[in-house]
C-alpha cells in the first residue's frame, strides 16, 4: 500500500467536515454535492474486498428512487449479491475517518480480513443516467487505480445489469455473457422460447406500457427491445427526454401514493408498468372501466411467479421445496392467500433485498418480491440441474412443464431484482395462462393500506382499527422515517397511518405535514 501516493488522491477527494455517513439499506445515499470522498473511498475499499476474495468486485453509482439531486454506490459482492454486513461497517468506517486517519483505517481492515495486498484486483463499474453520476464514477477509478486495481467501466446500466456482469465474470462465463448484448441475449433468447410455447396453446402477441422513470431502465430498453419484440412490443413513456428523474414517475412513486405516474397515457384496463430510477424495482397498475385506479405490487407478483411454480412443479410431479420470502410491507391478504389457500411457506426478513436474497437461499426455489417492487426468484444448482434433466427425460405434457420452467430459470437474472427481467417473466406467464391483468389483480384483494414519510419516532394506534397493523422505520435511503398501516377499509388505513404520523409529531414535538405526492 503505498501511502503517500493515497494520501496525496485523497486530498483531491476531500472529506466536508463533520460529515457523517452511514451504508444505508443499499449503500450510501445523500445528496450529489457531498459522495466525492465517499466514491473515491468506496474505490479503495473495492480493491481490498477484491483482493480478499480474489474475485471481481462491482461498484454502482445510482440513488436509485432517490430524488435526481441525490446519489450513491452500492457495492456488489463476488456472486452478484450486496456486500457483507461486516464490509458494510468496514465502508462506514472508511468513509467517515479523517484524513489523517485513513491509513490506520485502511491497514485495521486488512489485518481483521486477511487482505493479502500482493493480490491482484478486479473492479467493474456502471452508472445510472444522473447528471452527477459520470463525475463520480471516476472518483470510483481513481480510489481502485491508487491501490493497484484493474477494472472495467461499464458506463450507464442498470444497477441488476451491473450485478449480473459480476456474477458472470466470478462464475467463468457459466451464467451467462459479461457483456449488455450476453445480457441481452441470454434474456431475450429464454423470453422468446416462453413466447413460443405460449402460442403454441394459442395465446398472442401482446403490447405492455412502461413508465420508465425518466431514468436509465428507458435506455436499456430502448436498445434491448428488438431482440424480443417477435413476444412483447413495449411503448415507453418518461424515458427521460423531457421529465426529471423519479419525479411524479416511477415505481416508488406509484407505490407510495398509489397513482398513476404523469407523462404517461392510459386507456381503460390496459396493463401499464413503472420501473424506479435504476431498473431494479416494477410494479404493474392500470384503470379499471370507472377510472378507479388498481396498484399490482410486489406481493401480487411473487404470487403470480410463486403460484406459476408450483403449478409447473405439480404437473410434472417434482416435490422441490418453494418458498417466499417477504417483509413486514407486505400487505396481509398477500401472505394469507400464500400460506392458507396456495400452501406455500412465507418468510419475514428486515427491509433490504440483501437480507431477503439471503433467506431465499435456504430453498430449492425461493421466490422474494419486497412489496415496493424489488425482487427476483433463486433456484439452488441441485434444483436446477434437476429440471434440465428432466426437460431432456420426460415426456408430453410434463416434459412441455419442464422446458418452461428451465426457460423461466434462464429469464430471472439470480444476482438481483431486475425489473426488465421481472417484466419479461410477468409478461410470459400471464401470456401462458391466457390472463389479462385485472384476472391477475383478482387473485386477492389487498387489505387498504397508506404508507407515509415522516421525520420522526413512534407510535401506534392499531387496536382502534379492525385487522389493521401498522409500524414506523427510519428510512435507510432517504432523510426520513415511514410509516405503514393497513386496516379493513382504506378510510381506516388513512386514518391510523395520519393518526402514528401525528403521534410521531408529538413526540418528537414538531408539527405534522401531509406529505403530497413529489414532496
Ligand atoms: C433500496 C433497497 C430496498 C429497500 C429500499 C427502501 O431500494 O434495495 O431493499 O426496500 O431501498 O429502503 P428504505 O425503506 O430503508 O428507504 P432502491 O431501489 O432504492 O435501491
Amino acid at each position: 500500500m503505498d501511502i503517500d501516493t493515497i494520501t496525496k488522491h485523497s486530498a483531491l477527494h476531500a472529506k466536508p467536515n463533520g460529515l457523517i455517513l452511514q451504508y444505508g439499506t443499499a449503500g450510501f445515499r445523500t445528496k450529489a454535492e457531498h459522495l466525492d470522498h465517499v466514491m473515491f473511498r468506496m474505490g479503495l475499499l473495492a480493491v481490498l474486498r477484491s483482493k480478499q476474495t480474489k474475485s471481481t468486485i462491482g461498484v454502482m453509482v445510482t440513488a436509485s428512487h432517490n430524488p435526481e439531486e441525490d446519489n450513491g454506490v452500492k457495492l456488489v459482492d463476488p456472486l452478484g449479491e450486496m456486500l457483507a454486513p461486516s464490509w458494510e461497517e468496514h465502508a462506514t468506517c472508511l468513509v467517515n475517518a479523517e484524513e489523517q486517519d485513513m491509513q490506520s483505517v485502511l491497514v485495521n481492515i486488512s489485518e481483521k480480513e486477511g487482505v493479502n495486498l500482493q493480490q491482484d484486483a478486479f473492479i467493474v463499474i456502471g452508472r445510472d443516467t444522473r447528471p452527477s453520476s459520470e463525475k463520480l464514477s471516476q472518483s470510483v477509478i481513481d480510489g481502485v487505480t491508487v491501490l493497484g486495481g484493474q477494472f472495467h467501466d461499464y458506463g450507464l446500466l442498470t444497477t441488476p445489469q451491473l450485478h449480473y456482469m459480476v456474477y458472470c465474470r466470478n462464475t467463468g462465463g457459466q451464467y451467462g455473457k459479461a457483456t449488455i448484448e450476453g445480457y441481452y441475449q441470454k434474456l431475450s433468447k429464454a423470453f422468446v422460447e416462453l413466447s413460443k410455447q405460449a402460442s403454441c396453446s394459442g395465446n398472442e402477441y401482446r403490447s405492455l406500457k412502461v413508465d420508465c422513470a425518466n431514468g436509465i431502465g428507458a435506455l436499456k430498453l430502448r436498445e434491448m427491445e428488438h431482440y424480443f419484440s417477435q413476444g412483447l412490443s413495449v411503448q415507453l413513456f418518461n424515458d427521460g427526454t423531457k421529465g426529471k428523474l423519479n419525479h411524479l414517475c416511477g415505481a416508488d412513486f406509484v407505490k407510495s401514493y398509489q397513482t398513476s405516474p404523469q407523462g404517461m397515457e392510459m386507456e381503460s384496463n390496459e396493463r401499464c408498468c413503472s420501473f424506479d430510477g435504476d431498473a431494479d424495482r416494477i410494479v404493474y397498475f392500470y384503470h379499471d372501466a370507472d377510472g378507479h385506479f388498481h396498484l399490482i405490487d410486489g406481493d401480487k407478483i411473487a404470487t403470480l411467479i410463486s403460484s406459476f411454480l408450483k403449478e409447473l412443479l405439480l404437473e410434472i410431479g417434482e416435490s422441490l421445496n418453494i418458498g417466499v420470502v417477504q417483509t413486514a410491507y407486505a400487505n396481509g391478504s398477500s401472505t394469507r392467500y400464500l400460506e392458507e389457500i396456495m400452501k406455500i411457506p412465507v418468510y419475514c426478513t428486515k427491509t433490504g433485498v440483501k437480507h431477503l436474497h439471503h433467506k431465499a437461499q435456504d430453498f430449492d426455489i425461493g421466490v422474494y418480491f419486497e412489496a415496493n417492487g424489488h425482487g427476483t426468484v433463486l433456484f439452488s444448482k441441485a434444483a436446477e440441474m434437476k429440471i434440465k434433466q428432466l426437460a431432456n427425460d420426460l415426456e408430453d405434457k410434463k416434459m412441455k412443464a419442464a422446458k418452461l420452467l428451465e426457460n423461466i430459470i434462464d429469464l430471472f437474472n439470480q444476482a438481483a431484482g431486475d425489473a426488465i427481467s421481472d417484466m419479461l417473466v410477468i409478461e410470459a406467464i400471464l401470456t401462458l395462462k391466457g390472463w389479462t391483468v385485472q384476472q391477475w389483480d383478482a387473485i386477492y384483494t389487498d387489505l387498504p393500506n397508506r404508507q407515509l414519510k415522516v421525520k420522526e419516532a413512534i407510535n401506534n394506534l392499531v387496536k382502534k382499527y379492525r385487522l389493521s397493523r401498522a409500524f414506523v422505520r427510519p428510512s435507510g435511503t432517504e432523510d426520513v422515517v415511514r410509516v405503514y398501516a393497513e386496516a379493513d377499509s382504506q378510510e381506516s388505513a388513512d386514518n391510523l397511518a395520519h393518526e402514528v404520523s401525528l403521534a410521531v409529531y408529538q413526540l418528537a414535538g414538531g408539527v405534522g405535514e401531509k406529505p403530497q405526492p413529489g414532496s
